[in-house]
């Protein structure tokens, strides 16, 4: 059955406050020191991998590494599809092309199954890179491909994939939940012998580009930002905002909740009641200890279960697709 029935009378905000926080700047120095270090070696790179989350196609796609990056073959993963609404695929293709992207494939890193894409993102690479003039690099047999994106979307996941895939061998680069695990841009790791290709992992030294208030929370709720930056019953209350707004009410019944709500701090208190996230306080109005729900353990709980696709799967980029051009580029 839908989840969408049967509260869809109940009527929802139409918009998110949110108290500006500078979000857009978040640059850690290890992505400085990584960007420098990616140019230094973009000489002996024949194509550029890039990896996304599928259930943010557009928003924080940072289109300037092209400028940064030079006119290399390029190749756009759209990773994390075990989390994502899949039922626009098509359009959503449609539209990247439409901007220039060359290639775009679907990918889950997480678990060893849908080999059958990760079989093609290497023979598409070589056939793009053979199609066009590999400056440095015309008399090499081999092939140098630099695997970017902004952090946590599955970078070295995909790596490590690409290696199980094509050479049976296991992890050679770590993988991690928070955004930020790779931080230093490794030596070249071999994922293919025939030819032999090789991939520079990266840390997430691309700056997500964060052009609206509304972008920074889609980041955040996808955990591509750290979540200190933005506070997690703010991401928890953007959740809820959308959900809501989108009409899934999945949440109610996966948290215990009688009907729909607004307001994430009833939904926080009672998510904090149900899994025990109580803090004990010193008061001394009471002269003794007091117990309150603890606001942020519940909100960590709450963004959890949406990123682990526990609420469902989602594609927060929606409302792009549906608007018009115009619209579209003012707000990637
Ligand atoms: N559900 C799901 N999780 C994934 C997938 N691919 C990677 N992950 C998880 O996403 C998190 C980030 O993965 P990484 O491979 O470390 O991402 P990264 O882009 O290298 O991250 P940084 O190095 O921090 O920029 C980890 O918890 C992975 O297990 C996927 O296809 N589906
Ligand atoms: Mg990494």
């Amino acid at each position: 059955m839908s989840d969408k029935l049967p509260f869809v009378t109940k009527t929802f905000r139409k918009s998110f406050p949110f108290l500006a926080k500078d979000v857009a700047h978040y640059f850690p120095s290890h992505m400085a020191r990584g960007m420098q270090k990616m140019q230094n070696r973009l000489k002996y790179v024949d194509g550029i991998i890039e990896v996304h989350d599928a259930r943010i196609s557009f928003s924080g796609r940072n289109q300037r590494f092209h400028d940064a990056l030079g006119l290399r073959p390029h190749l756009l993963v759209l990773n994390k599809v075990d989390l994502a609404d899949m039922s626009e695929k098509k359009t959503i293709v449609r539209k990247l092309e439409e901007d220039g992207i060359q290639k775009v494939l679907f990918t889950n890193c997480k678990v060893n199954i849908n080999n059958t894409v990760r079989t093609k993102i290497i023979p598409a690479m070589i056939e793009m890179v053979n199609n066009v003039p590999r400056y440095h690099r015309s008399d090499a047999e081999d092939y140098n491909l630099l695997v970017i994106g902004i952090p946590n979307v599955g970078k070295s996941s995909l790596t490590n994939a690409l290696r199980r895939t094509h050479i049976q061998k296991g992890k050679a680069t770590k993988v991690g939940a928070r955004a930020g695990i790779t931080t230093s841009v490794l030596e070249k790791i071999v994922v293919c012998h025939q030819p032999k290709v090789y991939v520079y992992d990266t840390p997430g030294i691309m700056p997500p580009k964060i052009n609206n208030v509304e972008v920074g929370l889609k980041l955040a709720l996808c955990s591509t930002l750290q979540d200190h930056m933005v506070g997690e019953d703010t991401i928890a209350d953007y959740m809820l905002y959308w959900l809501n707004k989108h009409e899934h009410f999945s949440y109610v019944e996966h948290f215990g909740l009688s009907e729909p709500t607004d307001d994430v701090y009833s939904l926080l208190a009672h998510v904090a009641q149900t899994h025990n996230a109580i803090q004990r306080l010193k008061s001394s109005s009471v002269g003794g200890y007091v117990y309150r729900p603890h606001f942020i353990r519940a909100a960590q709980i709450v963004i959890h279960e949406f990123r682990e696709g526990h609420l469902g799967k989602f594609n927060l980029d929606t409302e792009i697709l549906s608007r018009n051009e115009g619209h579209q580029h003012n707000d990637r």
